[in-house]
């Protein structure tokens, strides 16, 4: 059998990129794939995150010296579980970063307070809980802004356990944060989480800071050597569609935090030993569920097929969940904006229970616009009216939901389009076919159901379906715009550039398609963003800041700034050609030949 492709760890592969930017050779002709294809290339990508380590290149997720690290932090949340007074555990990040914060401290928090325990867990999210439910890239360059949150939230606690999460090791945000705790070193363990090796961190300045992400990294490897501070950063290889680390920089953050609190927990209330072995055997659990999840290709890619068909038509893909599930569903939705340059009504989240269930620090965010309805009434009521054959609908639950609730949902959305499908987890002792699901299973026309076997270890069975429904969902919502022609080889083309990070990546992408030096290419994205055809010197070209700010209301920048540096038309007609061939890919395409 043939080993997997490591391609991407050698020296020479894209040397100036971080892991975490490269792209990945195993999806160079994802643009091109049928919907199983996709599903094979993902599949594959994913399971790069448990890959053993070979020589000493890269750490992995599996590599001892990552497990003892858990197992360090582990031991310090332990001592505040078991001593909560004055203290805190902090989840913080940015985008998916801060999503994923959010969902672990919720659900811990949860935990904490079914066994009686006075909650210790706290999240933040760069630019507040609306950027659980929508993208708000651009607090994430701001370092002040993530000092300041962290210290709101820290008021008055003698000790804390700061766990900040940045995929690429590159936030501004996190940066800040980590900062402020090695200043506080008398109140704060200081937790770096990414997916990059730490000698790649970024190293751009930041506005108003004296320090960069990558020396704030230097500060914390001195102490690491003392325990005083720990870096977590495995590569887990480069992401399928270059950049977009809401995919396996996601689920490895999912991973990785759960295993923290989930170890941390038992030792501090069962007594279960905290060790090397533990750990790795959690670890091992969330491979399997990735193997589990990915054992049903041909399902997944009906799921995906159903998707693109919808998207490419106009219509709309609305994921309708129940619990943990339906969070997973509203924010792999939230992601399609940045990533695909999506409208939010393309793909949608809805939660049975609202914010009720959603239980988000600011409560209901509704007064903010249409898109932050979250609940299934508001499904009902802006939504299914207008619903056709054109639509998708994903009903997401478990066996421990309502399933008479799921039916008489399934009954009402089938009414309006036959493109019902369903994704449903049970556990292994349950294997009975009730009444009810039957009816759901009639009326969808396809329903991807997952018996999990209890797991070994003292892992929660429901975190491995979020794990799956995690990989399901993305591979939904990126196979789905990649049917639609929203990707170029692995590349996003139609990307919002709407932060520092998201400009350089989108910059560097243009002078990758066109071969042109970057001078000319960030020109050509300037006129794009400021939509002028000669650029004055009212627009300093070195003012990212301010570019990213005008960015944020334009659409297809990217495409634009191509097709100019393609075929050095003017904005006009660049705009023209977007207007007739609405398929990004075969834009650029043509463009190119
Ligand atoms: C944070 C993040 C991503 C998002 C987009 C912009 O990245 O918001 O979650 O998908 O790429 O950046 P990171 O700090 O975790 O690397």
């Amino acid at each position: 059998m043939e080993g997997p492709d490591r391609t991407w760890e050698s020296p020479d592969y894209e040397p100036s990129l971080p892991v975490s930017e490269k792209s990945n050779p195993l999806t160079r002709d994802i643009d091109q794939a049928s919907a199983i294809g996709i599903v094979r290339m993902l599949q594959a990508c994913d399971g790069q995150m448990f890959e053993e380590d070979t020589a000493v290149k890269y750490q992995r997720l599996l590599s001892k010296q990552v497990v003892q690290t858990l197992v360090e932090v582990a031991k310090r949340v332990e001592l505040i579980l078991k001593d909560p007074q004055d203290s805190l555990v902090v989840l913080s990040g940015c985008g998916t970063s801060g999503r994923i914060a959010f969902l672990v401290a919720s659900r811990f928090s949860r935990r904490l307070k079914d066994v009686n325990q006075s909650s210790v867990y706290s999240y933040i999210i760069a630019g507040g809980d609306r950027a659980l439910l929508s993208s708000q890239e651009a607090p994430e360059d701001d370092a002040k802004l993530g000092r300041l949150m962290l210290k709101e939230a820290c008021e008055g606690k003698k000790r804390v356990v700061f766990i900040g999460v940045s995929c690429g090791l590159s936030a501004p945000f996190v940066a800040g944060q980590l900062d402020f705790c090695l200043r506080h070193p008398e109140v704060f363990t200081p937790v770096l989480v990414g997916f990059n090796p730490a000698h790649q961190a970024r190293d751009e300045p930041i506005e108003g800071c004296t320090f960069t992400f990558r020396s704030v990294v230097q500060r914390m490897l001195e102490l690491a050597q003392s325990q005083r501070a720990f870096i977590i950063s495995p590569a887990v290889g480069p992401e399928a569609i270059s950049g977009s680390s809401r995919m396996k920089g996601g689920s490895a953050t999912k991973i990785l935090l759960e295993v923290i609190l989930s170890t941390a927990q038992a030792a501090a209330f069962s007594r279960a030993p905290l060790t090397e072995t533990v750990t790795l055997q959690y670890l091992l659990a969330y491979k399997n569920a990735v193997d589990v999840t990915y054992s049903r290709t041909e399902q997944i890619s009906t799921l995906v097929e159903a998707a693109g068909k919808s998207l490419r038509c106009g219509g709309r893909v609305c994921y309708l969940g129940w619990g943990t599930l339906a969070v997973l569903g509203l924010i792999d939705a939230s992601e399609c904006n940045p990533t695909f340059g999506a409208d939010y009504e393309d793909i949608r989240g809805f939660i049975a229970g609202g914010y009720v269930e959603l239980d988000n620090n600011e409560g209901p965010l509704t007064s903010l616009g249409p898109d932050f309805s979250i609940s299934h009434e508001e499904f009902f009521r802006s939504v299914l009216p207008s619903l056709t054959d054109r639509d998708t609908v994903l009903l997401l639950y478990t066996h421990s939901d309502d399933l008479g609730e799921v039916a008489a949902l399934a009954r009402r959305v089938r009414e309006r389009t036959s493109s019902l499908h369903a994704i449903y987890h049970r556990g292994g002792g349950d294997n009975a076919a009730t009444d009810r699901q039957e009816v759901i299973d009639n009326l969808c026309s396809s329903a991807l159901k997952i018996s999990w076997p209890s797991p070994q270890t003292r892992i929660s069975v429901h975190m491995q379906w979020e794990l799956s429904t995690k990989l399901l969902l993305n591979a939904i919502s990126t196979g789905g715009h990649v049917l639609k022609g929203k990707v170029y080889r692995n590349h996003m083309v139609d990307v919002q550039v709407t932060n520092s990070k998201l400009y350089r990546r989108a910059a560097r992408l243009l002078q990758k398609l066109s071969g042109h030096p970057k001078s000319r290419c960030e020109e050509a994205l300037l006129k794009a963003i400021y939509q002028s055809e000669q650029l004055t010197s009212a627009i300093p070209l070195s003012d990212v800041r301010a570019h990213t700010v005008a960015a944020n209301h334009r659409s297809r920048v990217v495409p634009l700034a191509l097709i100019l540096l393609l075929t050095n038309c003017s904005l006009k007609e660049a705009e023209s050609r977007l207007e007739q061939q609405p398929i990004i890919r075969e834009v650029v395409v043509v463009c190119l030949s």
